[in-house]
């Protein structure tokens, strides 16, 4: 049986729902960040930066990284491109939330990271929330005319719909991104993302 460490309103939001979805039974270990539970020495052996998501595999190796994950995922349960283009896509854009939007983000939350002088953290966060608002435009025009982001519905899908929670959650006005707001609409009406919207007290 999968296991998936998760945190509530995390990136690893994705996986969660992809599981949800999936109708497999697996075990959703919930994680508090706040309490500092990744930071604790039995679960850095799971996942050794203290982070979530990490999927547990039915042999017992954990994978850590959405680019990891989430292809496992998406190739286990039928919601990865099949196409060898549309898969390149798929590839290039999880590379660019993990490697780009992502850490735009984390430049706001967690400026720490980026600087030991907390006199510079006003300007990390300043320009890493516009970055990452930068990006939601990039990807509210990858939307435009289309329902998912690659042909039909897969696991860019749930993790597309991870930036769009965090830029409700940082106050940028996302009603001006038309297609990428229509795309959070349609996600909001599946059954998966609203129980774990539920369970993990997303309201937007
Ligand atoms: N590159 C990693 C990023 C994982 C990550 O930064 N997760 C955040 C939550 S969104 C986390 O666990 N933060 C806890 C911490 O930094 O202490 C991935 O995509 O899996």
């Amino acid at each position: 049986m999968l296991t998936l460490y998760y945190a509530p309103g995390a990136c690893s939001m994705a996986a969660h729902i992809i599981l949800e979805e999936s109708g497999e039974t697996y075990e959703p270990r919930k994680m508090d960040l706040a309490k500092g539970e990744q930071k604790t020495p039995e679960y850095m052996k799971i996942h050794p930066m203290g982070r979530v998501p990490a999927l547990k595999l039915d042999d017992g190796e954990c994978l850590t990284e959405n680019t990891a994950i989430l292809p496992y995922l998406g190739k286990r349960f039928n919601v990865w491109p099949a196409d060898l283009k549309a898969e390149a896509r798929a590839h290039s854009l999880i590379g660019f939330l993990a490697a780009s939007v992502h850490p735009a983000h984390a430049h706001f939350n967690r400026p720490e990271r980026y600087a030991t002088d907390q006199a510079a953290f006003p300007a990390i966060k300043e320009q890493g929330l516009k970055s990452f608002h930068g990006y939601l435009k990039e990807l509210d025009g990858k939307l435009a005319g289309k329902e998912w982001f690659s042909d039909k519905y897969s696991v860019l899908d749930p993790y597309g719909l991870v930036f769009y929670v965090w830029g409700v959650r940082r106050g940028l006005p996302m009603p001006e991104l038309k297609n990428y707001t229509a795309f959070k609409d349609r996600m909001a009406k599946r059954e998966a993302v609203g129980k774990v919207w539920e369970d993990e007290k997303v309201s937007i």
